[in-house]
Order: C-alpha cells, then sequence, then structure tokens
C-alpha cells in the first residue's frame, strides 16, 4: 500500500472547487468535499464518513463533541466500518469490537466529479497486523459519493483459495431533533434479538426510542425511514446487499459510562446501521465478491 501526504494526495487526487485534502479532527488526513449537491467529509483512517450535509439541509450525520481522534481510535459517529465482524468478537474478547477496517489506514484509489456528485475510492489490503486478528486474504473498497444522496458501498473481494465468513455494518449515525420525538418505520413485524433484554422479539409497529435501545433486526431488506417531526424532514435509509439492521441509542446511563459520548448527548442521535449481522453472516466463496451497500438521503415531510 502506497501511503502519500496531504500534498501528494491533493496533486494525485484533488478536484479543484470540489474536493480536496486536508488536516481535520485532530489533524488527522481528511477529505472535504463542497459540491453543488453536498457538503462532506471522511477521515482516510477508517475510510470513515464523518460529514454529509446535502445543500439546504442541516446535517444529516452525528458525531459526538467527545470523539476520540486519533490514530488507531474508533470515531464515535459518522459511519464507522464495522468488519470483519459485527460486535464482539464472536470468541475472542481481547479482539477489537467491530473488527479492524475502521480503524485501519486505508488507501485512496481515485475520485471523480459527476452529474450526481462527488466520489471518492479507498481500498484496503491485509497486514500483519490484520492477519494476526483475521487470518484470511481479502481486498476492500469502499465507495462513497456524496450527491443529493449519499451512497456508501463496501465491495468484499475473496482474493484466496478459501472461502471466508464475515459480519458487518455500515453503523451509521443520524442526527435528529430529540430522540423520543422520533418514530423508525420499515422494521414492522420484523424479528429482532433485544440486546439489552437478552431476547428475540418480533417489531410491532412504528419502532420508538424511550430507553437504551439495542436491537439486531434481522432477515430484513426494507427501506428505513427515520421520522423526525422536528427537524422537519424524514432520513430514508435504502440499502443493497443488507439483510440485518441494527438500531441503537444508548440512552443516559451507558452515555454516561463512555469517555468519548457526552452524557446528554444520546437525545440528538439514534443508530440505524445497515448490516449483515449474526445470524446474517456472508459466505464468499473463492474468487467472488460481495457488495454491502447503503443509500441515504433526506425528504421535507
Ligand atoms: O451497533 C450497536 C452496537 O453494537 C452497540 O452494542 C454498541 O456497542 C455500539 O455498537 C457502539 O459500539 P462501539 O464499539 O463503537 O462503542
Amino acid at each position: 500500500m502506497e501511503t502519500l501526504n496531504l500534498e501528494e494526495l491533493n496533486q494525485r487526487y484533488a478536484l479543484p472547487g470540489l474536493l480536496r485534502f486536508a488536516p481535520g479532527p485532530g489533524g488527522l488526513p481528511t477529505v472535504h468535499i463542497s459540491d453543488p449537491h453536498a457538503q462532506g467529509m471522511l477521515v482516510l483512517q477508517g475510510a470513515h464518513v464523518l460529514q454529509f450535509q446535502p445543500r439546504g439541509q442541516q446535517p444529516v450525520l452525528w458525531a459526538s463533541q467527545h470523539s476520540f481522534y486519533a490514530p488507531g481510535r474508533p470515531i464515535r459517529g459518522g459511519i464507522p466500518l464495522c468488519w470483519p465482524w459485527f460486535g464482539a468478537h464472536p470468541t475472542d474478547a481481547t479482539k477489537p469490537g467491530h473488527g479492524f477496517a475502521r480503524t485501519s489506514a486505508w488507501e485512496v484509489l481515485g475520485t471523480s466529479a459527476g452529474p450526481t456528485g462527488t466520489s471518492i475510492e479507498l481500498g484496503l489490503l491485509p497486514t500483519p497486523a490484520t492477519l494476526a486478528l483475521w487470518p484470511h486474504p481479502f481486498s476492500l473498497r469502499l465507495r462513497v459519493l456524496f450527491g443529493a444522496q449519499l451512497e456508501v458501498e463496501l465491495h468484499v473481494h475473496n482474493p484466496g483459495d478459501q472461502a471466508f465468513t464475515f459480519s458487518a455494518a455500515l453503523h451509521s449515525y443520524f442526527a435528529v431533533s430529540q430522540v423520543s420525538a422520533i418514530t423508525i418505520t420499515g422494521l414492522e413485524e420484523s424479528p429482532y434479538f433485544d440486546k439489552v433484554g437478552g431476547a428475540p422479539l418480533r417489531q410491532e409497529g412504528p419502532v420508538q426510542i424511550s430507553a437504551e435501545t439495542d436491537r439486531v433486526y434481522q432477515d430484513t431488506t426494507a427501506e428505513c425511514h427515520i421520522e423526525d417531526p422536528g427537524l422537519g424532514r424524514r432520513i430514508c435509509v435504502a440499502k443493497q446487499g443488507s439483510r440485518s439492521t441494527v438500531v441503537w441509542n444508548p440512552w443516559a446511563a451507558k452515555a454516561t459510562r463512555m469517555e468519548d459520548f457526552g452524557d446528554e448527548e444520546y437525545r440528538q442521535m439514534v443508530c440505524v446501521e445497515t448490516a449483515n449481522a449474526p445470524p446474517d453472516q456472508v459466505t464468499v466463496p473463492p474468487g467472488s465478491a460481495h457488495c454491502l451497500q447503503a443509500l441515504i438521503r433526506v425528504e421535507p415531510i
């Protein structure tokens, strides 16, 4: 993998007036996008979409004011990439939660501007550190289009001669007016595992949040809508290649226990994650690939 400094990245990939590389939060190398459709920001570490704001709209993604922005530390907000496992490692609690993709150094592969927005593509290949955590060859590519709609596409290729199985999530944090005043539609009647209560349940009606909520909705390909009367908008989360949707809000007690999460910040966020979480893991045969895509847009209500 070739590691370029900001000057080299701008020489090779900047798009004048649309896309440039500059230090971001904590001085982390970051891509700044500003085009006729939207503004956005992506931190190169973790290929982490941090900001998305369509023209004329409030910011769509949420990030904690207390987030760490440091080499190797997860960022609290935006769209963390959870791969090659979602949540705690299934057998080894010493391995990093949500895998290693979100804290790895990704390589810029290309940038382009088009009629629907400005895009960037990044790649991740195995390193001795990743092979120690997950002993498989892989090739990841992330394509992000910042436009009237945000398109995030994680392409997983298996170049090896053995199949591998992974779980994953585009762990999207969304900004809302007041979490207790929103409803989430699209998951009605879906089975889910309630990680707070530790039991399998089935969704009745729209999702409403009034306490710690941590649910893995299984076997669902549905588009979800976050209805937010307080902001006069609906955030629409469509997806491809995903059979799980995760809904999370830590609420007060858990937020207080998290050093990178303000005690009251839970009120203005909700995660609706585009995932393949257990038992919806994905097996990729040798030479094959899988694509996980989230399509995020805003509509007035
Ligand atoms: O997606 C929900 C979840 O798995 C929660 O259980 C909570 O742990 C959240 O992810 C955040 O995980 P993180 O490792 O980023 O603190």
